[in-house]
């Protein structure tokens, strides 16, 4: 398959660049390029051929996209959240899976090991993750707990020094490829708890996912516990609870509603380019009304999202974003980017369903991101409990 031409201009309908920092704009600029340059010739075949493209490990290493918000001391960023939106929202613009990889290793293990962990957990591990030396996973679903993880089977007996660890995950974006996988089980006393596995330990294997119609260019498995000797100095000592890893989840929907609309606006940008050359009946497509309803929708969504991610960031800054406020935000981004990208590959027509354009690869894309780190109907009861103070989960 011939490399695509990267043609992307960014939307900014409400002039939001004025509320972005010179620093912001620099950010987004280097990753925006990063995109156009190693992403976009590459991602159609790699999604094409269900393969992960593992050369970008290193090099979002080497662009600071993994743990940006984290202290520079421990290897991180120690920038602001408007910064990691910005950079999330310029990966997916790409593809979904190339920002998962970033939401995983930034949010979901190096943000653990950083709030949870022990000085000598966060100095082992996370200098290695930030550069990309290493690769982490989070380990959370099980094949029969999804969004309710509270009732997980897998678990750790106390043998001393160690513990032993049994049980099993599904679903782990980056499992195959992983040196560290953040993993919660339950202790003895049926409390969960967060453990540091490491891919040498005895016991524990990584099955790798196949079949996926979406989110392709990621790669997804299975993690398998059989009697796994993990070291007591692998267990984060500073939380209890399922609200460790929902805590890291936060951090991780946050990303993914600037992301999910970065996806958007690569749909919006492709199908607006086309329906101003393609002629039918005598003129552009551009020009029957029909058209312009779906890209005069797309372009209002687009805008009312990125207004909501922008302010929302700016609590993040505060540290008074709530988590019920970031359900909203990532549920919102993920409709708004579901249906942008049907609607832009009906714009396509016929050409929408290949790989020449990126948009049925984000469009199916949508469909994990829709579904993973709570599904849309669970941010929903989520703003329901929190708006009516009672809940439908119990
Ligand atoms: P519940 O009793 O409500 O809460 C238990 C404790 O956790 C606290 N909490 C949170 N803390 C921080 N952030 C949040 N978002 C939190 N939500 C709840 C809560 O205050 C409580 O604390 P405490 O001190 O009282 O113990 O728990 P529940 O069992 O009733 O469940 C509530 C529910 C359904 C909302 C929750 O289980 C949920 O969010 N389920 C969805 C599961 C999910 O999102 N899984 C994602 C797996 S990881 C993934 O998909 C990665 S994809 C990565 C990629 O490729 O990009
Ligand atoms: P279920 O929980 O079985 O839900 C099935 C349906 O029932 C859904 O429509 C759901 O909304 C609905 N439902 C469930 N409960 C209720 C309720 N109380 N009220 C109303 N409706 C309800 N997990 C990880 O731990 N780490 C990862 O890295 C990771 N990566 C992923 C990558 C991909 C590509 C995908 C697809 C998933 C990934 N996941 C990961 C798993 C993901 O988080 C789960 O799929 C998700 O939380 C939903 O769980 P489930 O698939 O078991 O669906």
């Amino acid at each position: 398959m011939a490399a695509r031409t990267d043609l992307f201009t960014s939307p900014d309908y409400f002039n939001l660049d004025d509320l972005l920092t010179e620093e912001h704009k620099l950010i987004r600029e280097s990753v925006r390029n990063y995109v156009k340059k190693e992403i976009s010739p590459i991602i159609e075949e790699y999604a094409q051929k269900a393969e992960f493209p593992q050369q970008i490990v290193k090099q979002l290493g080497d662009l600071g996209c993994f743990g940006p918000t984290i202290p520079t001391e421990y290897g991180g960023g120690g920038l602001d959240y408007i910064s990691y939106g910005l950079m999330m929202q310029e990966l997916e613009r790409g593809d979904s899976g190339v920002r998962s990889t970033a939401s995983v290793q930034g949010s979901l293990v190096m943000f653990p090991i950083f709030a949870y962990g022990s000085e000598e957990q966060r100095k082992k591990f996370l200098p290695k993750l930030a550069t990309g030396e290493w690769l982490g996973c989070f380990g959370l679903t099980e094949p029969n707990y999804g969004s309710d993880p509270s009732s997980m089977l897998s678990n750790f007996k106390d043998a001393g020094d160690h513990v032993i660890l049994n049980g099993a995950k599904m679903w782990i974006s980056n499992a195959p490829f992983s040196q560290v996988a953040v993993v919660w089980a339950k202790n003895e006393e049926g409390d969960v708890q967060g453990l540091i596995v490491e891919r040498d330990m005895k016991g524990f294997s990584t099955p790798t996912t196949h079949g996926k119609w979406s989110l392709r260019a990621s790669a997804t498995g299975e993690l398998v516990f059989d009697n796994v000797k993990v070291p007591k100095a692998n267990i984060f000592p500073n939380v209890k609870g399922l609200k460790g890893p929902l805590g890291c989840l936060t951090k991780a929907r946050y990303g993914i509603a600037w992301g999910t609309i970065g996806a958007a606006m690569d749909c919006y940008d492709t199908a607006l380019r086309y329906s101003k050359e393609r002629e039918q009946f005598g003129k552009p497509i551009g020009g029957f009304q029909l058209q312009q309803k779906k890209l005069a929708e797309m372009i209002t969504e687009i805008t009312k999202a990125q207004l909501l991610n922008w302010r929302l960031g700016v609590l993040m800054n505060e540290g008074i974003a709530t988590p019920q406020q970031v359900s909203m935000a990532k549920r919102n981004a993920c409709e708004v980017a579901t249906n942008i990208c049907r609607d832009a590959r009906q714009i396509l027509g016929a050409m929408g369903i290949t790989g020449e354009y990126s948009v049925m690869r984000h469009m199916m894309n949508m469909e994990s991101v829709i579904t993973y780190e709570g599904t849309h109907d669970i941010h929903l009861l989520i703003t329901g409990m929190d708006v009516t103070g009672l809940n439908a989960f119990k």
